[in-house]
């Protein structure tokens, strides 16, 4: 539930953060159906009646058509590194363009040098999510440091915080922010509101980060086993327990391995109850999950790694394949 007053909040922020004015165009190629295309962009754009080119969805080649009316364009990190693929993606195209931002995803630092030398553009990478919106911002002057999602917006409180313990400068904590821009809690969802929202009105939001001296702020990850695909969010959860309905599946365990495209691509590692058939296996979850939800790769093991209590860790799956895929 995410009220007007916390729309204008944030949309008033970013729109003087980001500079936007009347004379702006902005490229739009983002889905409407998520927080960074429907309220970030078109926000920014709305608030001082800039005008906007909207593509259905993102296309490099219309991107690149499009790029040279344009004076902003904002993307996923995934835009980015396909628009660096190709050739005709070149400095002229970006010649009327003042803002190149990045979010819903971690632009890799390689991605962000990559397309300075390019176009001459630093991409102003920014950290956000659904209940809160924007959080943090990379300068519209001034240093846009890749690794870090710079400094938190106006209106914006933010702490790291341990066990509820408030974290020094350097040290590594969860993410936590308070302030106008936040939700009021999931829809006919008490219990997992009260997970999140602390009493003095704080968001947990489950990311791991720390903050410098200045109040810059670099993510580590996530305290969940969360996987970012193309900017898309994917829990594990939901595809692990429609795998361990299949016949052939005697458990599973769904992670996130690296991948130059999407950032993390989906991988599932399957302990088998005798033949195994991927086949099989992705016509049963086709009609359960979404498309970009189906693992694109299937491991097979004779038993998952587990932890003295019997909890799978993950990370040693992760650590382990992406080590092989590199
Ligand atoms: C599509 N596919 C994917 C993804 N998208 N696989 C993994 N991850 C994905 N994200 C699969 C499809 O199922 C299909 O599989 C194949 O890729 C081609 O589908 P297509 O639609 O053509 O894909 P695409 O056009 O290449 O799309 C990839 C994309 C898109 C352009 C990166 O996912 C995208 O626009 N993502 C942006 C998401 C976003 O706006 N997130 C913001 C949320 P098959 O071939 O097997 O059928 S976060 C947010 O809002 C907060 C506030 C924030 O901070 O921004």
């Amino acid at each position: 539930m995410i009220s007007h007053r916390a729309l204008m909040a944030n949309g008033s922020a970013l729109n003087q953060l980001w500079g936007f004015s009347q004379s702006d165009i902005l490229l739009h190629t983002l889905p409407l159906f998520h927080v960074h295309g429907l309220f970030v962009a078109m926000h920014c754009a709305m608030l001082s009646a800039a005008e906007v080119i909207f593509l259905e969805k993102f296309s490099v080649s219309e991107t690149i058509d499009n790029l040279a009316r344009a004076t902003v364009f904002m993307g996923v990190p995934t835009y980015y590194s396909r628009l660096l693929s190709r050739d005709d993606f070149t400095k002229d195209v970006c010649s009327g363009m003042r803002l190149f931002t990045s979010g819903s995803a971690p632009l890799t630092e390689q991605t962000h040098h990559a397309f300075h030398s390019r176009t001459g553009h630093k991409i102003l990478e920014r950290y956000g999510m659904t209940e809160a919106g924007i959080i943090t911002s990379n300068p519209l002057h001034g240093d846009r440091i890749p690794g870090s999602v710079g400094f938190a917006l106006s209106g914006v409180q933010m702490r790291i915080s341990d066990d509820g313990r408030e974290c020094d400068p350097g040290e590594v904590g969860i993410v936590e922010v308070a302030g106008d821009h936040l939700f009021n809690g999931y829809w006919q969802k008490p219990k997992e509101t009260a997970e999140v929202l602390r009493d003095d009105g704080f968001l947990v939001t489950g990311d791991i980060g720390v903050m410098d001296e200045d109040g810059r702020l670099r993510l580590k990850g996530r305290n969940t086993d969360l996987i970012i695909s193309g900017g898309e969010n994917i829990y594990p959860k939901e595809i692990e327990l429609h795998l361990d309905d299949v016949e052939c599946v005697v458990e599973s365990a769904v992670i996130g391995i690296l991948d130059d495209d999407l950032g993390e691509r989906v991988v599932a590692v399957i302990v088998p109850d005798g033949i195994f058939s991927e086949q099989k296996v992705k016509e049963a979850l086709k009609n359960q999950v979404a498309d970009f939800k189906v693992p694109s790769e299937f491991i097979i093991v004779e038993e998952l790694p587990r932890n003295s209590m019997g909890k799978i860790q993950k990370s040693k799956l992760r650590d382990a394949y992406n080590e092989q895929a590199s």
